[in-house]
């Protein structure tokens, strides 16, 4: 008899396969609903739209006990592997492997760390400084967390914000190194260049050490093969479903505002039967009928 596959593993499965695999960004349970019927396999829990659903920044404004609050609905709803963007781990490698733990106990499969300094700021806010951790400390962080999870499946991903803080491609690929040697299950490279120049040098220097995982919200133009070629674990499509949910809920609320009714957008929005459906109100009638006046 086959054991079912954790989403642990699922998500490990799909950071080591040879194919090029996707997570998609979600940041509350409907959305995460609307990822697994649209066909993907895994989720990004992204830091940034979960605090913007919340309407607040990507400083860690909202506790991380909220973010996992918001991931159990997200996986209730999805039924799929969530990677959570866990930002710095929220404090040092204590918090880190209380983190683990929890999303342990609510079924998460992984956490995506990045070097840098709690409070985090957006990797893509100009004007901000991005004070880098320090490597040793960062190390000790993977390491914790790795030694914390009960689960081998569990994976926790290093993300390298050299190149995003400006310290170059030396310091990136020394820092990658250095977070696989400490335990990290995979790498993301991230850039805010428009062009994907710096991501495939980082890739072909990196020469297959460990998956890589990259985020092209900035250089959104290049082809996906290109990266398929480059042999990228798994791309992230991270913001995109939030900004789509604005960009439909600022024309909504606007129109209703400006002209005082609803014929204008009626046939444009999801039916109010759509939003049942994805609910699961079908199978509250059926347990209804099951179990009320059922005796
Ligand atoms: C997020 O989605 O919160 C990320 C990716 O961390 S990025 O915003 O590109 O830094
Ligand atoms: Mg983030």
């Amino acid at each position: 008899t086959s054991q079912p596959v954790s989403h642990a593993r699922a998500l490990r499965d799909m950071l080591l396969s040879s194919e090029l695999e996707f997570l998609m960004e979600a940041h509350n349970g409907l959305s995460a609903r609307i990822v697994r019927e649209a066909g993907f396999k895994g989720i990004w829990g992204s830091g940034l739209a979960i605090s913007a659903q919340y309407g607040v920044r990507d400083n860690n404004e909202a506790s991380w006990t909220q973010v996992v609050d918001t991931l159990e609905f997200m996986v209730d709803a999805s039924g799929l592997p969530i990677l959570l963007d866990g930002d710095t781990g929220y404090g040092n490698f204590n918090n880190l492997r209380r983190l683990v733990h929890k999303l342990e106990q609510r079924g998460i499969a992984g956490v995506c760390i990045e070097d840098k300094q709690f409070p985090k700021t957006n990797s893509f806010i100009d004007g901000e400084r991005q004070p880098l951790a320090e490597v040793d400390e960062f190390c000790g962080k993977i390491k914790a967390g790795k030694d914390s999870q009960r689960d081998d499946d569990f994976s926790i991903v290093a993300r390298v914000e050299a190149l995003i803080a400006g310290w170059g491609m030396a310091e990136a690929l020394r820092r990658a190194e250095a977070y696989r040697a400490a335990g990290a299950d995979a790498i993301l490279i991230h850039s805010k260049l428009s062009r994907p120049d710096e991501i495939l040098e980082f890739t072909r220097e990196w020469a297959g050490r460990a998956p890589l995982v990259i985020v092209p919200t900035k250089y959104y133009s290049t082809p996906t093969d290109v990266f398929r070629r480059a042999g990228i674990s798994t791309i992230i499509w991270a913001n995109h479903l939030i900004r789509a949910a604005t960009s439909a809920m600022q024309t909504t609320a606007r129109e209703i505002h400006a002209n005082q009714r609803l014929i204008d957008v009626e046939d444009r929005i999801a039916p109010v039967n759509e939003i049942f459906r994805l609910q699961g109100a079908d199978e509250y009638a059926r347990a209804e009928r099951a179990y009320l006046g059922a005796g």
